[in-house]
């Protein structure tokens, strides 16, 4: 048989997915999954008239590849990615390329790196993002690792990926984990609209006393304008959808607790570690948490008292505020998650071009957005721009929304009303637009206890008071 072009492991969602995006592209395909059913159901269901085959075993996978055989591991991320690696390194010969397209730690990318290495295998991790549907018509693909082996499948993987307004969304963005590091930015940066799409929706739920469809109205109305984006009208269909059981909208029927895989909290746990101020991924995490945690807030809402969750104002002009506080937030969020990006790429030597991040962004993955375009733009015009929000158009889309926003978010909080995605958002911009923070209080308290020593505006150098001493 003639050899495959490229063989793909794992065949659940993702894993199919991509096979078939793979062959639509004129691509011979092996496949293997450690499940045989898996592999018989796909190959039964999905395959017929299509160059793709399967293997049922590794061996006879690896066997059936071209040279430079070209591996891409679609396999649950953590201990199964290790455990399939080991069981394939041992096959493969140096020279071929071994890829992760799975959602991997990256200090766990770093580590496979230097091991394939050690085996002359050239090792990608790659970040992929546009769940099922995005795998099977074109996601957005975040490349880093060996270039060499970019060089060798970098043709497929844009072959496969989405097109957006500048190109094919696919990239290489630097060595070892630098593409799982973006994906893992790029989901932060998804936790934190969501979540402040969801406030959105609390606030016209609660607050208004608005129905599904009419909320749904609102994000139509929305993905027409600035928040154009996939989030927004996602949203919506969410929205729109019956429940055949309580005929009412099926939103108000799902528990209201959220799990969090790990791509949101890994992000806020290098945003910590780098000193990278991203509050509004990292409170989008906490929302989850406290979401996930049922039975305290049931035994909470009749013991602490609040106000009436209700925003005493008129609907049109709560709307309004509430895409101003909306728009505002999303902007934050990626100025936090393209900081926390360029921080990483300093801190870990990625050397990463954020206009191609933005590029790449522009569509097929879960934040792709309207505001991508000028994001894009932005960096391209300015590759070291430190803070997206200084750019334009975001400097004067700030100006125009922000007393719009600073009013929702106290409305909300005046309601009673979580608004943690929001809120930090504005906190963020307000600390970083504020030349003279309390932290000369800060660094005097911490002299006071600790003897910390502190700096002055006036003079160079460090200093301490014997504070005890002063009454
Ligand atoms: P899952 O994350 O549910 O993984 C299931 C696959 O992993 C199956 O093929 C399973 O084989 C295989 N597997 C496991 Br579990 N342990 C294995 C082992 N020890 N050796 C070999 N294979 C093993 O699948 P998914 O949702 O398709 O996601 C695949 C990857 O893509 C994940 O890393 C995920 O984080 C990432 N991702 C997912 C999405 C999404 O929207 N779902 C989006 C972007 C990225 P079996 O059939 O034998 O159990």
């Amino acid at each position: 048989m003639k050899p495959m072009d490229i063989g793909v492991v794992g065949l659940a969602v993702m894993g199919q997915s991509l096979v078939l995006n793979i062959e639509s592209r004129g691509y011979s395909v092996v496949v293997y999954n450690r499940t045989t059913k898996r592999t018989e159901a796909f190959i039964d269901s999905r395959t017929a008239g299509k160059r793709i085959t399967a293997a049922y075993s590794l061996e006879e996978f690896v066997q059936s590849l071209d040279k430079p055989r070209r591996v891409f591991m679609m396999v649950r991320a953590g201990d199964p990615t290790d455990a399939l690696i080991e069981r394939l390194l041992p096959l493969l010969e140096p020279g071929d390329v071994l890829m992760d397209g799975g959602n991997a730690h990256y200090e766990n990318t770093d580590r496979r790196c230097r091991v394939a290495e050690g085996h002359g295998v050239l090792y990608l991790g790659i970040g992929v993002s546009g769940g099922e549907i995005g795998a099977l018509l074109g996601p957005a693909i975040m490349a880093g690792g060996s270039e060499e082996a970019y060089g060798i499948v970098g043709s497929i993987l844009e072959s496969i990926a989405a097109v957006g307004p500048q190109g094919s969304c696919c990239a290489y963005f630097g060595p070892h984990s630098a593409g799982h590091y973006v994906k893992m930015v790029h989901n932060g940066i998804e936790y934190a609209i969501m979540q402040a799409l969801c406030e959105a929706y609390d606030l016209m739920h609660r607050g208004l006393g608005m129905v599904a469809d009419e909320i749904a109205d609102v994000f139509a109305a929305w993905n027409e304008a600035e928040l154009e984006s996939y989030l927004v009208e996602i949203t919506e269909r969410i929205l729109r959808q019956n429940d055949p059981d309580s005929d009412g909208p099926l939103v108000e029927m799902i528990l209201d607790t959220a799990a969090q895989k790990g791509t949101g909290k890994w992000s806020s746990q290098s945003a910590l570690d780098l000193g990278a101020p991203s509050p509004s991924i990292a409170a989008a995490v906490f929302a989850r948490i406290i979401s996930s945690m049922k039975a305290d807030r049931v035994r909470a809402e009749p013991l602490l008292s609040g106000p009436c969750p209700k925003l005493a104002m008129d609907r049109a002009d709560a709307v309004d505020m509430l895409f101003s506080a909306v728009l505002c937030t999303a902007i934050s969020a990626y100025s936090q998650g393209f900081r926390q990006l360029r921080s990483a790429s300093k801190e870990r030597n990625y050397g990463l071009d954020l206009a191609e991040v933005a590029r790449v962004w522009m569509a097929g993955c879960i934040i792709r957005a309207r505001l991508l375009v000028p994001m894009t733009k932005a960096f391209q015009r300015q590759s070291d721009l430190s803070m997206l929000l200084l750019a334009e158009p975001f400097r004067s889309l700030w100006e125009e929304h922000q007393t719009q926003f600073r009013r929702l978010v106290a409305r909300a909080h005046e309601a009673g009303i979580p608004v943690p995605a929001m809120s930090s958002a504005l906190d963020f911009v307000d600390a970083y637009r504020t030349s003279r923070l309390p932290a000369n209080l800060l660094q005097a308290q911490r002299d006071f206890f600790g003897a910390h020593t502190y700096q002055r505006i006036d003079q160079d150098g460090t200093f301490h008071t014997e504070w005890e001493q002063v009454r």
